[in-house]
């Protein structure tokens, strides 16, 4: 796994994540930007998903995204941290690593999931997509390459401080 700083529509992987909502219609954000970039046709896939719950994830194409597919995933809004958002959390980047491996997808872009509109306080964010990539990645049939796609500079140095202090 790696983090970068980037605008992840830009990236020329199998799958982007997207940090969207339960609709799945759209939105501000890191969901805008993927949606602008993608064109129309993403929200007409999208349509046809009825939507999705928090902590999970569905996969579209992509469009005129250099990126193969998008991965829509619905972070957890930040309570104050006791109504389960970590475990939320967790699931999304689980969820999104086992629909990438069942897609036979080998590389994927994450952006920093929750941490903008939904308020998830970004250090804390940074170590549970840490961990539960790391534990995930152990679990899965195959290798999948993993990129944190921060857009701050100060996202990128927690990614890079999180990765340094748990190496593999
Ligand atoms: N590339 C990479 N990261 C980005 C980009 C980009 N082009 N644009 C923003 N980010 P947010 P959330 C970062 O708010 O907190 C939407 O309305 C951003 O700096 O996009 O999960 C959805 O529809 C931050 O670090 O997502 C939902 O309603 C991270 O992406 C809601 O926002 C996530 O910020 C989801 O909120």
């Amino acid at each position: 796994m790696k983090a970068i700083q980037a605008d992840i529509t830009t990236l020329t992987v199998d799958a982007i994540v997207n940090a969207a909502n339960e609709s799945l219609l759209g939105g501000g954000g890191v969901d805008g930007a993927i949606h602008d970039a993608a064109g129309p046709q993403l929200l007409e896939e999208c349509r046809q998903l009825h939507g999705c719950k928090t902590g999970d994830a569905k996969i579209t194409s992509a469009y005129k995204l250099p990126a193969k597919y998008v991965i829509h995933t619905v972070g957890p809004v930040w309570q104050g941290g006791g109504c389960g958002e970590g475990e939320h959390l967790a699931s999304c980047y689980r969820r999104s690593l086992q629909i990438a491996c069942d897609a036979g997808l080998r590389t994927i872009a994450f952006p920093c999931i929750s941490t903008g509109i939904y308020g998830y306080p970004a250090e804390q964010a940074t170590g549970i997509a840490v961990q539960t990539v790391r534990d995930t990645l152990r679990s899965l049939p195959f290798t999948v390459d993993v990129t944190f796609c921060c857009f701050s500079r100060s996202d990128l140095e927690s990614y890079l401080r999180h990765i340094e202090n748990h190496p593999d």
